[in-house]
């Protein structure tokens, strides 16, 4: 019974009218408690601005009206969200007196959703409607741009406060077109994290596409020149099919089950692998729940009742001497379980756990039914899944008596833990560490350097086994994976697993930082991701933070965490204890001090632009063009601008070896130019887009504040006398704040860490083990079916995947590996 239907996107309900909406909140209150609306304000907040805008637009897909969704990424880091439905209603509202759209983008509370009852308005974001407005309450500005009712309107906002009311631009070229642009820079004052992570969001609109079968969501990238389509008309059986693509399935098309009941839609796809892990991925009105919930414990209830039952009455489980167990049946499965209803409950800590209770029934006999059709009419395929049921049960048994055994070896022996660990004397874990280190060198020196009392150090040989390619009984054998379960002390399996025998709260991952290092790092993460999942999510497993630099100068040291750390060190050094003088004007170091941090600012940020713009083009047009948004307008100023750009970078060609050239293009939908760049090193070329609004974006402001902060100090003098010794002349800031920081190294060692085995055991203690000076990284998991992914396609045996992999993360990877 392969079921599918035809579309899940279908026409619904009635025409919204603008008294329906209800006012509720100011935006303030989100301003400043932003972490109670959107999470956080680090890098998962940043996206989710982006996730809200998008969600209404998918919602109007859900009610039938819209085909497409449209996602840019600007260079300022600001996004554009387009799409084709009838466009966010712009009558005015009866007693609030201001339009809809206006409302919708300022007002908590004022989504459709909140309707009388009745109201077909889906929620297929996490924010149930009021996502607009907390993203423009976040947002430096917004600007919404409405085709309806054949004209153009328009819609502004600078910080939650509607500069522009909804005005009339004009009429449509196609009267008949309809539509919501929605562009938003979030606001850098309140998110820490500005940068957009183009995969980040690839991965959240690729998942929106495979559950919203046949809505087509395009992703472009203006800082590179990247773009992605994801269109299917599959739904979830490609999903699952997409995530199994590093493994290996043992039966040929998932499995796909569709049904409604009333207002409850349900719909499953699923597919056994040769792999030994089991993803189950619930959605609740297309959100995630990685808690779980109702969907997910009715979908496994039935499994297991329609196996076990299929089970009695085979053949193969004849001579089988254990019970299969749900987990059996589930090893190696990848599922989606996706449900629509009308009132959502979510339950849990953190709400991301299905709660309403009428689902599990549903859900139960929906896929009870559906799964006996299937092996009713596929009995191949059920053989195949049974086969890989009882191995599973079988391993299970094995691996149970290897552990009896080793358990029985182990209460022979003195301690019970791992000849070459050393334990600490502390008993209560609550207080207690273990760093597991990689070698044995290093482990020497963690071993003599740490704190007996309560710190352990186990070191690890080389590569440990990677558990992604071998099952249970196998990785028992393995020597290091055993030391490293009987130091933990919890045990492992479902079984046998119990946290309340965790010896340690903190198990610290000590790797080198280079390739190696961060290898066994992923293979230690595999194991603990895979066979002992609790400890990461309960927040026990940290990553050491070795420092990058030691300064050290006669009897002075210094360890510095990172580069930034080291050039703040460097320049406090050099300035202290001197006299410094610009344009012959004495100048107080304190100033002094701020100058040169306005100097690094600024090229650092220019620098920054280096990924997905370039460095140098930025600096000369801040600095010595006049391109703007209006120029940008103007075909004619624009071509000359550029030329005048052209001719410079001609010029500068035998300095820079870069070929750069500029195209312009008419962008005629929003009646402007745009720019094509293209960026020729010998290494590669890169290419991208710059459009008009750049100019008027804060992100270009900044560059530009920042620079003027320092223009003036450009070509000017500084005299610089330090004690016991002659006044030094430097000509422009570019000179001083070079010698500046190199005078800051002046007669110092500063030495690069490469490896923990650089550090003695007191540079190890002090730096990476000593609680008062160290850093920890907690591990997290965020989105499980995302770790899942990683962990198989970076660890499986398919090497096409990991190819893609490696290519689409080759960015990433440069941060890893330094
Ligand atoms: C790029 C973001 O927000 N599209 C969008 C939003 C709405 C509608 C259409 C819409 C909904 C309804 C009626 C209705 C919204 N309207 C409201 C509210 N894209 C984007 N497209 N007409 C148009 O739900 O009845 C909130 S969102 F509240 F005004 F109805």
């Amino acid at each position: 019974m392969e079921n599918s239907t035809s579309t899940s996107i279908s026409k619904a309900g009635s025409e919204y009218n603008a008294g329906q909406i209800k006012v509720l909140e100011g935006l303030e209150a989100v301003r400043k408690r932003p972490g109670m609306y959107i999470g956080d304000t680090a890098n998962r907040g940043l996206h989710h601005c982006v996730y809200e805008i998008v969600d209404n637009a998918v919602d109007e897909a859900l009610a039938g009206y819209c085909n497409e969704i449209k996602i840019i990424i600007h260079v300022d880091n600001s996004v554009t969200v387009v799409d084709d439905g009838r466009g966010i209603p712009v009558d005015m509202h009866p007693t609030e007196k201001v339009s809809a759209a206006e409302l919708v983008y300022s007002k908590l509370h004022a989504g459709g959703k909140f309707n009388e009852e009745g109201s077909a308005y889906k929620v297929s974001g996490g924010l149930h409607g009021v996502g607009a407005a907390v993203v423009n309450a976040l947002s430096k500005w917004v600007k919404i741009e409405i085709k309806k009712h054949g004209k153009l309107h328009e819609l502004r906002f600078e910080r939650g406060k509607a500069v522009k009311p909804l005005v009339e631009i004009g009429p449509l070229d196609k009267p008949e077109e309809t539509g919501t642009t929605v562009t938003f820079k979030p606001d850098n004052e309140i998110f820490e994290v500005h940068e957009f992570n183009y995969d980040t969001l690839v991965n959240r609109f690729r998942e929106m596409a495979f559950l919203n079968k046949g809505l087509k969501i395009s992703i472009k990238d203006e800082r590179s020149d990247r773009k992605d389509v994801f269109q299917y008309n599959g739904g979830l059986v490609e999903f699952v099919e997409y995530l199994n693509r590093a493994k290996t399935a043992i039966h040929k098309k998932p499995i796909s089950i569709t049904q409604s009941k009333e207002d409850y839609e349900v719909e499953i796809a699923m597919q056994w692998t040769d792999s030994y892990s089991e993803v189950l991925s619930g959605y609740a009105n297309a959100i995630c729940t990685p808690g779980g919930g109702t969907h997910i414990s009715g979908f496994k209830t039935a499994l297991t009742r329609v196996l076990n039952q299929y089970a009695k009455d085979s053949a193969l489980t004849k001579n089988l001497k254990m019970s299969i167990t749900g987990d059996d049946m589930r090893e190696g499965l990848t599922a989606i379980i996706s449900v629509k209803l009308p009132e959502l409950q979510f339950e849990g800590q953190t709400k991301d756990k299905l709660g309403n209770s009428e689902v599990e029934g549903i859900v139960n006999s929906l896929v009870g039914d559906g799964l006996k059709t299937f092996f009713e009419e596929n009995p191949d395929t059920a053989k195949t899944i049974l086969r890989k049921s009882i191995d599973a049960a079988s391993a299970r048994e094995a691996a149970r008596k290897a552990r009896e055994l080793t358990r029985r070896k182990s209460v022979l022996e003195v301690s019970g833990l791992p000849g070459k660990m050393a334990d600490c004397q502390e008993k209560d874990p609550s207080k207690c560490e273990i760093y597991i280190v990689e070698g044995d060198s290093a482990g020497g020196s963690a071993k003599q350097g740490r704190d007996r009392k309560n710190q352990a150090v186990l070191p690890l040989k080389g590569k440990i086994l990677n558990v992604e390619k071998a099952r249970f009984d196998k990785m028992l054998g393995n020597n290091e994976i055993k030391m490293l379960i009987q130091a933990i002390g919890t045990s492992i399996g479902k079984d046998n697993f119990d946290i309340a025998k965790l010896r340690y709260h903190k198990i610290v991952i000590m790797t080198d930082a280079d390739v190696d290092g961060s290898h066994i790092r992923t293979l230690i993460l595999t194991l603990l991701y895979r066979q002992l999942p609790e400890l990461i999510e309960q927040g026990y497993v940290y990553i050491a933070q070795p420092p990058l630099y030691r300064y050290k100068r006669g009897k002075s040291e210094r360890y510095l965490k990172d580069e930034k750390a080291l050039e703040a060190f460097l320049v406090e050094n050099s300035l202290s204890d001197t006299i410094l003088m610009i344009d012959g004007k004495n100048i107080e170091i304190e100033d002094s001090r701020k100058l040169i941090n306005k100097y690094r600012a600024y090229t650092k940020n220019l620098q920054s632009y280096d990924i997905h713009f370039d460095t140098m083009l930025l600096k000369r047009i801040i600095e010595n063009s006049e391109l703007s948004n209006e120029v940008v307008k103007d075909r004619a100023k624009l071509e000359t601008e550029l030329e005048k750009l052209q001719k410079y970078f001609k010029e500068q060609e035998h300095k820079t070896l870069k070929k750069y050239n500029f195209e312009v293009f008419e962008d005629k939908e929003h009646g402007t130019n745009q720019i094509k760049i293209t960026v020729q090193t010998t290494a590669r070329n890169k290419k991208f887009k710059l459009g008009g609004h750049f100019f008027d974006s804060p992100d270009y402001a900044d560059l530009v504040n920042n620079y003027d902060g320092i223009k003036n100090f450009l070509k000017a003098r500084f005299e610089i006398t330090r004690e016991k010794s002659e006044m030094q002349t430097f000509e422009g800031l570019d000179a001083f704040a070079l010698h500046i920081l190199e005078d800051g190294k002046a007669g110092a060692y500063i030495q690069r860490y490469k490896g923990l085995g650089e550090m003695n055991p007191e540079q190890l203690w002090e730096t990476t083990m000593n609680p008062e000076n160290r850093t920890l990284l907690q591990v997290k998991i965020e989105d499980s079916i995302e770790a899942d992914q990683v962990f198989s396609v970076l660890m499986g045996d398919q090497v096409e995947p990991r190819r893609q992999f490696v290519e689409e993360n080759a960015l990433n990877v440069r941060n890893l590996d330094v």
